[in-house]
């Protein structure tokens, strides 16, 4: 194991960073006591998940921790709980009750701050409005809210219920809403007239109308007013949020529920065009998302805790709402760009609020470290413990630069691996128990049994790469594709025997066996033989001065299998030619080897993103191989750049 402090140094090898001291000094877990608790939830799996799930609240004591009927678990059979009773009531009495659950800061600069004993109320309240119109246990709730503390109350609301949420980000079309909406067959859409987006409104409620005029399930839309535009109200079926508030009472106790019944669907692409209804349950979720939030964020009382996620993804589920507040955590939630008015939004929101944990995405790292260091430098971020990082694999570059330049080299980085399906993170390091090593997750987590393996299911040698498969059931997965348990068992459980295969590529380090995650299988490319992570190209790419940003895909080639193509977007809006074509070329072949190196660039001002931000590589390879049909192209965020990346490269 190599070690460097000098940063400068180690951006091309292979390096470690210890935990800085002072975090290690306070931090909740020691290496010796990870290593003792994961070999312990591994041996006793009944023992150790049995003990943290009675840290939380059950209505009735479950009978048996876990039952395994391949491919399909149950958790904490017999017991009853409520997952909201957990997240809210039991801080809502007692040393936390006038303690801030949720400070909020909308676009415009309005803040908000609710303590537990008023996000309480609140939730009770709304939860009595959705009775009001009919909603009960085991009802499915459509959620199209902008990020404002009503879109957290609105799921709190439903689980505490036992209706079933299924919450559709507010950047999704009409179409996309539509097609959730039947796929669940929602009763209630939840709504608010607008959303603010760099000063300017998105009118969700537009949506939600084009949306349920082909939703014959949906009995009722219930609309916050959030910007003030002009919306249609529908009589009969639309009720604006406060008018409805207003006619119901303030107390409504949390309904008992087993353990197993559903918490939340929430749809996720897969390979193919038809979204996944990923469908989670109560008690598995519960003790999963609230046991990672407290260990991998170190989480305390007295942080600030700010996870920029949107709640319509499953970040924002697991670590914004549900796990950070299981905790009695303090959560930090903003509604707008990250770029308004100007690029340093969020390091001014730190100075101002003093927020301590920052959980956010590879790609915001990489857009911040192109607008420059002048915006972090002019902000106080002292404020800052922990960082994180989860969506993708970060590279190196990216790594040093957050934690260089925003954590000070003060703030321990937790690149947190997991998905939609898996529900609560399975690979990262711990805080201040871990070194940390940039470009790989770490560890697995406790009660999580990872492994690489090759297409028959045999683990590889670590170094080599292969397929990342979970060997055993964990608490907070995914429990089938909601109406569809054979698509469940098809697209998770199918391709190796016996293992949850998550879609991603990863390699194991031998010195100190930390999981890289390479990304999805699809992205790694077999040139002549060789297995390349896209991410190490791009990566290589990145590390040029003139290189903002880029995306590797393969294109398919009778000699070599597949050909490296790379999608480059330049520092400061440089052109690229010929010339500094043939030197980035030069470059990854330096870096990496003439195996990697890129057989076209082309140099273009953007590149492909849906709208959480991942890059639409599935499209960059039609592009790549001029393939003239691109499929289905609704999730894109900017349709127009299609045009330029299908200009011929150099
Ligand atoms: C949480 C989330 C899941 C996919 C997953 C990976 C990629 C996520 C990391 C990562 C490398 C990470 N859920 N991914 N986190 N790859 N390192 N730390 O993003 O369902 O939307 O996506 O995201 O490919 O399979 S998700």
């Amino acid at each position: 194991m190599t070690e460097s402090n000098n940063i400068e140094s180690i951006l091309s090898s292979d390096v470690t960073i210890e935990p800085p001291e002072a975090f290690r000094a306070k931090a909740r877990t020691s290496l010796e006591s990870y290593q003792e608790k994961y070999q312990r939830s591994l041996d006793d799996p009944q023992g150790f998940w049995g003990d943290i799930a009675r840290e939380l609240h059950w209505f009735t004591p479950f009978e048996q921790v876990v039952q395994w009927d391949p491919p399909f678990a149950r958790w904490f059979d017999g017991g009853t709980t409520n997952i909201c009773y957990n997240a809210v009531d039991r801080h809502a009495e007692g040393a936390r009750a006038n303690k801030a659950a949720i400070i909020w800061e909308g676009e415009p600069g309005d803040t908000r701050t609710l303590t537990w004993r008023e996000l309480h109320r609140e939730v009770q309240r709304f939860a009595n409005v959705l009775r009001r119109y009919g909603v009960e246990k085991g009802d499915r709730i459509a959620i199209y809210m902008p990020m404002v503390p009503e879109a957290a109350i609105a799921m709190l609301a439903c689980a505490r219920l036992g209706a079933i949420h299924s919450v559709v980000f507010g950047g999704f079309s009409a179409n996309a809403l539509r097609d959730r909406i039947l796929d669940a067959g929602a009763k209630v859409v939840l709504t608010a007239d607008g959303a603010w987006r760099r000063g300017s409104v998105l009118p969700l409620k537009e949506a939600v109308d084009a949306a349920v005029t082909e939703c014959p399930c949906v009995e009722h839309v219930v609309v916050l007013r959030r910007t003030g535009n002009d919306v249609n109200m529908t009589e009969g079926r639309d009720v604006w949020w406060h008018e409805a508030e207003q006619q119901v009472e303030l107390t409504c106790p949390a309904e008992p529920v087993e353990a197993e019944h559903p918490l939340f669907i929430l749809y996720t692409s897969g390979t193919t065009g038809k979204p996944k209804g990923v469908l989670h349950t109560t008690g598995g979720y519960m003790v999963g998302t609230y046991l990672t939030s407290r260990e991998v964020f170190d989480l305390r009382d007295d942080d600030l805790y700010w996870c920029t996620a949107d709640v319509g993804w499953v970040t924002g589920h697991s670590y914004i709402v549900y796990g950070p507040l299981l905790n009695g955590a303090t959560i930090f939630m903003y509604e707008g760009a990250p770029n308004w008015p100007e690029v340093d939004r969020f390091w001014d929101m730190i100075e101002r609020w003093k927020i301590s944990i920052l959980y956010t995405a590879p790609t915001a790292v990489r857009a911040f470290m192109k607008w420059g260091d002048q915006w972090p430098a002019k902000h106080d971020l002292s404020s800052l413990r922990l960082l994180g990082s989860v969506g993708e694999p970060i590279n190196p570059e990216a790594w040093l630069w957050y934690y260089r330049v925003i954590g000070g080299e003060r703030c321990p980085i937790v690149d947190t691996w997991w998905q939609t399906e898996t529900g609560a993170i399975m690979l990262t390091t711990l805080p201040g128990a871990h070194h940390m090593r940039p470009g790989y997750a770490g560890l697995p987590f406790y009660g999580v049994d990872a492994a690489v393996v090759d297409e028959q299911g045999n683990p590889v040698p670590d170094g080599t790469g292969g397929l990342l498969v979970i060997r055993r059931p964990w608490p907070s997965m995914l429990r089938t594709v909601y109406g569809d348990d054979q698509r469940y068992k098809d697209t998770y459980w199918s391709k190796i025997e016996g293992c949850y295969f998550a879609g991603d590529g990863a390699v194991r380090n031998a010195a100190d066996g930390y999981f890289e995650v390479l990304g999805r299988i699809d992205d790694v490319l077999n040139v002549s033989g060789h297995r390349l992570g896209t991410m190490e190209i791009e990566s290589a790419l990145v590390s040029h001065p003139a290189v903002a940003e880029a995306a590797v895909v393969g294109r398919p080639d009778d000699l070599k299998g597949e050909a490296v193509v790379a999608f480059v977007i330049l520092e400061g809006g440089r052109t690229g030619d010929a010339d500094l074509a043939a030197e980035l070329k030069a470059h990854v072949a330096n870096e990496i080897g003439a195996i990697a190196k890129p057989e076209e660039i082309r140099f273009t001002g953007a590149l492909p993103k849906t709208r959480s931000g991942k890059i639409m590589r599935r499209l960059l390879r039609k592009i790549a191989a001029g393939d003239e049909d691109f499929g289905d192209t609704t999730t894109l965020e900017d349709p127009s750049i299609i045009a330029q990346l299908t200009a011929k490269g150099f």
